[in-house]
């Protein structure tokens, strides 16, 4: 079966819009391959370029055993940032999300730009400026917060928002595999984590993400902020509901749903 991946990228973009819940696209088709779900994400992509939105970064996503088993599925995924959705004061907007949930990220902002194939942790660290604390709300465009990976990833990994913090390192100034962060919602610790969670560090995570953009003829850009994955796993985000992740190193961020 032939796969139309910008009618299925009107399709999620058509949930974002209307504020709703879509039907899984693997429920719909018979086979949706790998590739096939990153053409259907790059066609969501372009049509949110084509608004006016640009690109402020990419992200990881399921790089955490916690994440993984929270959601069922046990390979990382990569997806992109946009401006629109990075929150300057940390307050998230829930009339224009769908079923939101907060986690913490470990971000690096690059000051260089990175392409594959070859990239190593090392390379990553070379070419990122500073390492920031941050928060992501993440939204699926389906069902009960509900997919496969490939349906995950042509949705644009659940990217929705992002809160990112001002208190960074540089990236050699502390090591990030020991870098710690503690999880609060309403003042109730709900996970704690080092960066060790994500793949060993936030920095194979990052080079992972290079390697696979240069796969395919793309690259990480100087500028640009990365998402590393959350190493706890995710929690609803309501109207009044505040998060906190706090880290070593990197200060504190906060996030609030309001109406
Ligand atoms: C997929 C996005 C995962 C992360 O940090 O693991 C993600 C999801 O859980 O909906 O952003
Ligand atoms: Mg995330």
């Amino acid at each position: 079966m032939t796969i139309d991946h910008a009618r299925w990228a009107q399709y999620l973009l058509d949930g974002v819009d209307a504020r709703s819940e879509v039907q899984a696209i693997t429920k719909q088709v018979d086979e949706l391959s790998i590739d096939d779900a990153y053409a259907i994400q790059a066609a969501l992509l372009e049509l949110q370029l084509g608004r006016g939105d640009t690109l402020a970064g990419a992200k990881l996503g399921l790089t955490s055993i916690a994440k993984q088993e929270q959601m069922g599925v046990d390979e990382p995924v990569y997806g992109w940032v946009l401006a629109s959705s990075v929150l300057s004061d940390g307050q998230a907007s829930l009339g224009e999300l769908i079923h939101p949930r907060c986690e913490p990220e470990i971000v690096l902002n690059l000051a260089e730009d990175l392409s594959g194939p070859g990239v190593t942790a090392d390379d990553v660290l070379d070419a990122t400026a500073s390492v920031v604390g941050g928060i992501e709300v993440i939204d699926s465009r389906y069902e009960a917060f509900s997919f496969t990976l490939p349906d995950v990833i042509a949705d644009n990994t659940s990217a929705a928002r992002v809160v990112i913090g001002s208190d960074g390192v540089a990236p050699r100034d502390a090591d990030l595999r020991t870098l710690g962060c503690l999880f609060e919602v309403d003042g109730e610790v709900t996970g704690t984590a080092t960066g060790a969670a994500l793949l060993g560090s936030p920095a194979e995570c990052v080079a992972m993400l290079a390697n696979h953009l240069g796969k395919h003829g793309q690259k990480l850009e100087a500028g640009w902020l990365v998402m590393a994955g959350a190493a706890t796993d995710a929690r609803p985000l309501a109207v009044g509901t505040t998060a906190t992740a706090s880290y070593s190193h990197l200060g504190s961020v906060t996030v609030t749903g309001v109406a």
